[in-house]
């Protein structure tokens, strides 16, 4: 392919089509070539996510465990405490991830709520890590407040294509969703935003999704794929091994051709794939993960077995330097004053 590797807006549904159903083996090099012209290719990043606000959301996403809609078992909560927040922050550092990604069951924030929002973004940056929030659609003074206080990223996913989508959720557009990714690009915040493979779209529907990122006037920075995990309740529940992990890895490598510079997010759903499938998809240029053992109300694989997993691929986690520094600093002058 010519200008393998440049950064395109201009990708079309036929072109992103044929480079997933490339024979395997040519994807994959494919992939790989594009993502050592960018990134070091053993080295993953890794985020925490920390549920903030659990269930009763007023949407009816039809995968989620968390809509009022479905009939769950996992435990309602109200919106945690800044210090709980602090709490699994210091413990993910620890660990060594490098952001922490708060998520809260809403359709919106409120007005009411917001300020809480505000303040755990200031604490855990003051920890020297980056912050990601995912808290569904903002209006333009939310994101001006979280850019102001210091928000590195902000997840909102189109789940699928525009045509799939109102098979999966009907309580707010496609439109919607792309508004508020443009609000959160235009007022400089990175975006965070990728869809799910396994809800009985259509392999069509997989490209297309790629085609609505790619095709940006930006990248979105991050690009989380996830495979749906099935929760007993929802309207997807019996959508049990219904992706073939070949399928789910052809996605990921034409993400990564692509969306060039974008970090390629390998998400929910690893629990259902084997070491050496996850393997591929680093090979095919995810190269990154969300990290610790649990994701917002489902399980995820336990770092311990990650730590070995990198080991034994050779991988590093990415550190974050700047962020880093900056803490280190806060630290010093904090310090400096109590002393
Ligand atoms: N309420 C916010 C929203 O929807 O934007 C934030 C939280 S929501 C749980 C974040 C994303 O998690 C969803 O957009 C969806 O892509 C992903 N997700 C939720 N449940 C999932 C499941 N069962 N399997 C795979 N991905 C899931
Ligand atoms: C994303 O794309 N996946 C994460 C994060 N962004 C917020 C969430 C995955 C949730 C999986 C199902 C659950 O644990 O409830
Ligand atoms: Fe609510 Fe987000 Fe779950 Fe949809 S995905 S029901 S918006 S928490």
């Amino acid at each position: 392919m010519q200008n393998l590797g440049q950064i395109r807006n201009d990708w079309t549904l036929e072109e992103i089509r044929a480079i997933m159903d490339q024979p395997f083996n040519d994807l994959i090099f494919q992939a790989q070539t594009v993502h050592r012209m960018h990134f070091n290719p053993n080295e993953v990043q890794t985020s925490t996510l920390v549920n903030i606000k659990s269930g009763g959301c007023a949407e009816d996403c039809a995968y989620c465990s968390q809509s009022a809609r479905n009939q769950t078992d996992i435990e309602k909560q109200h919106m945690m405490e800044v210090q709980e927040v602090l709490e699994q922050a210091l413990v993910a550092k620890e660990r060594g991830a490098t952001r922490l990604c708060m998520g809260a069951a809403w359709r919106n924030p409120t007005k009411k709520d917001f300020p809480r929002v505000l303040e755990m973004v200031k604490v855990v940056k003051g920890l020297g890590l980056e912050t990601c929030l995912t808290l569904g659609m903002l209006n333009d003074d939310q994101v001006k407040q979280l850019k102001d206080a210091g928000l590195d990223y902000y997840n909102h996913n189109l789940d699928t294509s525009e045509a799939f989508y109102p098979k999966i959720i009907t309580t707010r557009n496609y439109q919607d969703r792309l508004d508020t990714i443009d609000k959160v690009q235009q007022a400089g915040i990175n975006v965070c935003s990728g869809g799910i493979i396994g809800m009985g779209e259509q392999h069509t529907d997989r490209a297309e999704l790629l085609r609505t990122f790619a095709t940006m006037r930006h990248h979105p920075n991050s690009v989380p794929i996830n495979l749906l995990v099935p929760i007993e309740g929802t309207p997807l529940a019996h959508m049990k091994d219904k992706t073939d992990s070949f399928e789910f890895i052809r996605v990921i490598a034409a993400a990564r051709i692509v969306m060039p510079q974008s970090y390629v997010r390998l998400s929910a759903g690893r629990t259902s794939l084997t070491d050496e499938a996850q393997a591929l998809c680093f090979m095919a240029g995810a190269n990154s993960i969300f990290y610790g053992d649990r994701l917002l109300t489902t399980d995820n694989p336990e770092s311990d077995h990650d730590l070995m997993l990198f080991k034994k691929l050779g991988i590093e986690m990415q550190r974050d330097v700047k962020a880093e520094a900056k803490a280190q600093k806060m630290a010093e002058q904090i310090s400096e004053l109590t002393a």
